[in-house]
């Protein structure tokens, strides 16, 4: 019985877990340039590369869907980020990755490095 509960209460556990993890391709994209928490990327996890909360691709999500496309694949590799990281997705005049390493969105004009 009492193994039966722990049981239960790991896969419960395991479940809540699951249901609040992120999903991958952030979690593939803060890997990649160890987006620290609580910093603005991390804040804004899916609005990196969509517009707000919506499945709407921001510029900078389908410049890295034509990647993915491209690729022909759907991971998120180190090497399809590197593919964008010289276009200004956003066109504010900053690279992506100088966005990225700033900590602004590359996909959204407003949001740029400070000169
Ligand atoms: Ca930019």
């Amino acid at each position: 019985m009492r193994v039966t509960r722990l049981a239960l209460t790991l896969g419960l556990t395991t479940l809540a877990s699951l249901a609040i993890a992120l999903p991958p391709m952030v979690k593939d994209f803060e890997t990649a340039y160890g987006v620290k928490k609580g910093s603005s990327l991390n804040k804004l996890g899916c609005a990196v590369c969509h517009v707000g909360k919506t499945t709407k691709l921001n510029p900078y999500g389908v410049d890295l869907k034509k990647a993915l496309s491209a690729a022909k694949t759907k991971q998120l590799t180190p090497e399809i980020l590197k593919s964008v990281e010289e276009m200004d997705s956003d066109k504010d005049g900053a690279t992506n990755i100088a966005e990225i390493k700033a900590d602004t969105n590359p996909g959204d004009a407003k949001s740029r490095p400070k000169k």
